[in-house]
């Protein structure tokens, strides 16, 4: 098989829901389905934070949401958790600069598709060389999904890491909406990691759906 391309990833990147069952009040296969239905392209299983399930409740909704993905076609990424990503044999892992470091986690992961979180343009630059698959910058706007989130930047960051030559895919992620991401497309970024305007509108079908509209004028 070998290593994802760079034009398959930018493909992957254009619609990419990130969600645990701490992001939902709903059933969190539901909302899955809901996603997939209204077109998201990627799927991250990130369980973390507060009323985020551990240990063999988190590996049993990962199971779950695995096989919903795989009767779909879309890539089942994990968050964090290498173990979980290597035990469910998933289709890759997205890592941030606290976890395990790039190198040593394309080691372990083999050809599957390595997602890394950047915040300055020196990590951009080694995450790159290190072997990521894609990029994720952020937070770009103000988030509450994250505990921990840095302060955003804006969407010039994408703009900037793109000035210093970083050819890897880039993918948006931090309090982007409907109304803010052409902002986030014309900065240079292939395409939006979302939660919460999937996660916590009232229809994850819709809300996925009209996020699609959007993103198709940059297919
Ligand atoms: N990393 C940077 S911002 C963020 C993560 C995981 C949370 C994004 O969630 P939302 O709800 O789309 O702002
Ligand atoms: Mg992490």
């Amino acid at each position: 098989m070998g290593r994802i391309t760079r034009a398959e990833m930018i493909q992957y990147l254009k619609l990419y829901f990130i969600f645990g069952s701490q992001n939902t009040t709903q059933l969190p296969e539901q909302v899955v389905k809901e996603a997939i239905a209204g077109g998201i392209t990627l799927f991250q299983y990130r369980e973390k934070g507060e009323g985020s399930k551990a240990g063999a409740e988190k590996e049993e909704l990962a199971r779950k949401l695995q096989e919903i993905c795989r009767q779909n076609g879309i890539p089942f990424i994990v968050n964090d958790d290498i173990d979980l990503a290597v035990q469910l044999n998933a289709d890759g892992l997205h890592i941030g600069q606290e976890d395990i470091g790039a190198k040593e986690a394309r080691k372990m992961m083999g050809d599957k598709i390595l997602g890394v979180s950047a915040y300055t343009i020196d990590e951009g630059l080694e995450a790159a060389e290190d072997g990521a698959d894609y990029l994720g910058l952020g937070p770009i706007y103000a988030t509450g999904s994250k505990d921990d989130a840095a302060e955003e930047t804006g969407p010039q960051v994408i703009t900037l890491f793109r000035k210093m030559g970083i050819k890897t895919p880039i993918v948006g992620i931090g309090g982007i909406y409907e109304d803010n991401i052409d902002e986030v497309m014309k900065s240079g970024s292939d395409g939006i990691s979302i939660i919460s305007a999937i996660a916590s509108a009232p229809s994850p079908f819709e809300s996925a759906r009209n996020l699609k509209k959007r993103i198709e004028n940059y297919l």
